[in-house]
């Protein structure tokens, strides 16, 4: 296991100095948060970045994320120049010692939670999603107030977009997957550059657009249409693990002996009993005992199908006073590597 740790750039209240300094961490994971979206990273940006790691000492062989412009998941005429775009910025990337581009495919937004400041019972304070609060949300009806969504659209390209993925429902946005990635794997494979497609988060579709790295039978369905290697996951357990139909012990031990987990974000939630039945979560320390996943399990699983791959610690609480970036401050993600790196020490030497 390759022990890493998210740094968002120069601008991250988190220093490179400080990721140092946590036991284990050996590179960071990041990306030029400054290029708009489906531009190409040249070759020079990104060297300076790789640099601006090396001399801290880390390194940058993981890349979170190339996002993938709506052009292409809706298929339009768009994509064809879009894709062009990512196969160069991919081959940028391999020039630069990068091994792992993590990205998703998930219609307009990324990850939703209900609440970005949920108070523990110790003082501490984390995500946390509330089926309630998000069933009260409609983006089509009224301006979205969602925690953490970065208001990059306006009220009217939002509602401009959310009616052309009308027409996207999941087996169209399925297609459009295929053929983005049939495109772009063969370019992996020449460059050495793996993908690794984070699942949607939470793993169900929101505001009526579709959502299809849900769990197993999608991610099977994606191995078999573009059988490669280079076409594999981030095993993020906090993502998959809020659904309850999610095996991830067996999940983590299948992928990894079929070589397809190239990237794992170790992310602990734990359910909260409700009044009415409801689905509501909040985001756990990471050890097993604090949540409601088996995070031992995993990685036990995952040791024993030969995963030597890259591993971060996934969203911490803010702990110790900390008014980090939500899920990104330093403390309790430095709390978690520890951990993992520990269990990991033990089951290796246990086997
Ligand atoms: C991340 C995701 O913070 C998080 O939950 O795991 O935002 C992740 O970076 C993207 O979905 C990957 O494209
Ligand atoms: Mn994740």
């Amino acid at each position: 296991m390759k022990m890493t740790f998210r740094w968002y750039g120069p601008t991250d209240p988190v220093s490179l100095e400080s990721i140092r300094q946590i036991p284990g961490i050996t590179g960071v994971v990041t990306a030029l948060y400054t290029i708009p979206v489906g531009e190409v990273w040249d070759l020079d940006s990104i060297l300076k970045l790789r640099d601006m790691v090396n001399a801290a000492g880390l390194e940058m062989e993981v890349i979170e994320s190339v996002p993938v412009h709506e052009e292409i998941k809706l298929g339009s005429d768009k994509r064809d120049a879009l894709i062009d775009n990512y196969i160069q910025t991919i081959r940028n990337l391999g020039k630069a010692g990068v091994k792992v581009i993590c990205y998703n495919f998930m219609p307009v937004f990324d990850w939703v939670r209900s609440e970005l400041k949920y108070k523990t019972a110790d003082g501490s304070n984390c995500l946390a999603y509330d089926q309630r609060t998000i069933d009260g949300l409609n983006p089509k009806k009224q301006t979205l107030s969602l925690p953490g969504w970065d208001e990059s659209y306006t009220k009217e390209e939002l509602d401009a977009l959310l009616a052309r993925y009308e027409s996207v429902d999941e087996n169209k946005l399925f297609d459009n997957m295929v053929y983005f990635l049939k495109k772009i794997i063969p370019v992996c494979e020449e460059c050495d550059v793996k993908m690794a497609v984070h699942p949607d988060d939470p793993p169900w579709s929101l505001f009526g657009l579709p959502r299809i790295i849900t769990g197993e039978a999608g991610i099977d369905k994606l191995f078999a249409a573009v059988d490669s290697k280079y076409n594999g996951i981030t095993l993020c357990t906090g993502s998959l693990g809020a659904s309850r139909d999610n095996d991830l012990v067996k999940m983590a031990g299948k992928y990894a002996a079929m070589d397809r987990v190239h990237f794992l974000h170790a992310r602990n939630i734990k359910f909260e009993k409700t009044d009415d039945g409801r689905l509501f979560f909040n985001e756990s320390p990471h050890p097993t005992e604090f949540g409601s996943l088996d995070i031992y399990g995993i990685l036990k699983a995952l040791a024993d199908n030969g995963f030597e791959g890259y591993t971060r610690p996934d969203h911490g609480r803010n702990i110790w006073g900390e008014d980090g970036k939500p899920g990104y401050g330093l403390y309790d993600r430095a709390l978690g590597a520890t951990y993992l790196y520990g269990v990991w020490e033990g089951i290796k030497k246990t086997k």
